[in-house]
C-alpha cells in the first residue's frame, strides 16, 4: 500500500453533466456574462471535469470569475466574422472568449473546408482558459481532420534562453477513425499546464525534476517557486521549444492576436486569461487520395496495438467519461458547495 493510498480522500458528490453545465452556467450569468457565452463556456467547462481534464475543468471557474469581475475580458462580448478568402475565415472575438468566436466562424469554416478540401479559422482578440480538446473533436466527429494551437501568457522559458518568452502553447489534434472515437490528443508544449502546477502548488505536492526554474533561473521541484516569479520548461528540449514558437507565430503572428508576452493585464487584478490568439486548421480527408481516412487511421491504431500499446491519447478521456456518464462526475462536496454559493450570488 503506497502512502498516498492512506491519504483519505474528500467526500465527493456526484452530478450528472447537464446538472454541472446548469450550475456553471448560472455562475457565468451571474458574473456578467451572456446567455451564449455562459451556455459556450459551461459546456467546455463542464465536459473537461466530466472527462477527467481537471486542470481546466470546475477548478478554472474562480480564474474566470476573477477575470470577468476585473473588467479585462467582455463577458458579452459578440465576435465579428470575416469572409477573407476562399479557405479563409477570421474572427474578431472582441476582447471575448474564444469558444463564442470558433462557434461563430464554425459553420462558415465547414463549409469552406468541405468545397476546398482545406480552410481555416483565424481568431484574434480573444481570451482562451480551457483544454483545447473540445475545439477539435466534434470536427472529427463530422469525419473531418482538425488541428488547433492556442498561445497563453508568457510563463515558459524557449530552450537554450535565461528567462521566460513563450505560453504553455498547446496543440490540439483530431482525426477520424472508421470504428470506436476519433483520435485526439492535446497537449501543452511546456513539459506540464499551467494549471497542473498551481493544482500541486494548492496540494503541496513536488513536481518531477526537468520541469521548471525558480526566479533565479535554477532547476526547482517546487510548484510555488515557478509560479512565483519562476517558470516552466518546453516539453522535450529544443523540440518542444520549436513547437511553442510555432504556436506563437500561427496565433499571433497569423491571426493579428497578441503573442504570449505582449499584453498588459498589470491595470486589471484578478485578471487570469491571456488575450491572445487562436487558429484552426480544418481538412476534409474525403479530397484526399487512397483509401478512407477514418478506416487508414483505424488500420494505424490496430498496428500501435498489435506492437504493445495499451493506451492511445484520448483513451483515458474516455475511459473518464464513461464512468462520469454511468455514475455522474465526481466533485468535492467542499468545492460544490463553493460553487452553489457563487450561483446563489448576486
Ligand atoms: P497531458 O500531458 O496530460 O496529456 C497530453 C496528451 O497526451 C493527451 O492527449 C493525453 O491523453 C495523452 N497522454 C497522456 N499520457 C499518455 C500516455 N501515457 N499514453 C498515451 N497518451 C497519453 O496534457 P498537458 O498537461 O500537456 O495539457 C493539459 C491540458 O491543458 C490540455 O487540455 C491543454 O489544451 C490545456 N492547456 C490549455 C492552455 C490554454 O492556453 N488554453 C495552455 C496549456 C494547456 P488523455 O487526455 O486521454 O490522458
Ligand atoms: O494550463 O497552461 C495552462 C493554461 C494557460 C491558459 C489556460 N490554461
Amino acid at each position: 500500500m503506497s502512502a498516498s493510498s492512506l491519504v483519505a480522500e474528500p467526500p465527493r458528490e456526484y452530478l450528472y453533466l447537464p446538472a454541472l453545465v446548469e450550475l456553471l452556467e448560472t455562475i457565468l450569468l451571474r458574473h456578467g456574462c451572456s446567455a451564449e457565452v455562459a451556455r459556450s463556456l459551461a459546456q467546455n467547462c463542464a465536459q473537461a471535469e466530466r472527462d477527467g481534464a481537471q486542470s481546466h475543468g470546475v477548478f478554472r471557474i474562480p480564474g474566470y470569475l476573477s477575470t470577468l469581475d476585473s473588467g479585462w475580458v467582455d463577458g458579452k462580448a459578440v465576435p465579428v466574422v470575416e469572409d477573407v478568402a476562399p479557405a479563409f475565415v477570421r474572427v474578431d472575438a472582441a476582447n471575448g472568449f474564444a469558444q463564442p468566436a470558433l462557434a461563430a466562424g464554425r459553420e462558415l469554416l465547414v463549409r469552406k473546408a468541405r468545397h476546398a478540401g482545406i480552410a481555416l479559422l483565424a481568431i484574434r482578440n480573444s481570451h482562451h482558459f480551457a483544454a483545447l480538446w473540445p475545439d477539435v473533436e466534434p470536427f472529427a466527429e463530422e469525419g473531418l481532420v482538425a488541428l488547433s494551437v492556442v498561445n497563453s501568457m508568457t510563463c515558459v522559458v524557449p530552450h537554450g534562453a535565461d528567462r521566460p518568452l513563450f505560453g504553455t502553447n498547446p496543440i490540439a489534434f483530431a482525426a477520424p477513425q472508421a470504428q470506436g472515437h476519433p483520435i485526439v490528443f492535446d497537449l501543452a508544449t511546456s513539459t506540464i499546464a499551467h494549471g497542473d502546477v498551481q493544482i500541486a502548488a494548492a496540494k503541496g505536492e513536488r513536481l518531477p525534476p526537468g520541469i521548471g526554474v525558480d526566479s533565479l533561473g535554477q532547476p526547482t521541484q517546487d510548484p510555488r517557486a515557478i509560479l512565483e516569479g519562476g517558470a516552466l520548461l518546453p516539453f522535450g528540449g529544443h523540440k518542444g521549444s520549436a513547437l511553442s514558437m510555432m504556436v506563437e507565430l500561427l496565433c499571433a503572428g497569423l491571426t493579428g492576436g497578441n503573442f504570449s508576452f505582449e499584453f498588459d493585464w498589470s491595470r486589471h487584478p484578478g485578471a487570469k486569461t491571456p488575450r491572445t490568439g487562436q487558429l484552426l486548421i480544418v481538412i476534409d480527408p474525403g479530397k484526399g487520395a487512397g483509401q478512407g481516412f477514418a478506416e487508414r487511421s483505424q488500420e494505424l491504431v490496430r498496428q500501435m496495438h498489435a506492437v504493445g500499446l495499451k493506451r492511445l491519447p484520448g483513451d483515458r478521456r474516455h475511459w473518464q467519461r464513461e464512468r462520469s456518464g454511468e455514475k455522474g462526475i465526481a466533485i468535492a462536496c467542499q468545492q460544490l458547495e463553493q460553487l452553489r454559493e457563487l450561483a446563489r450570488k448576486q
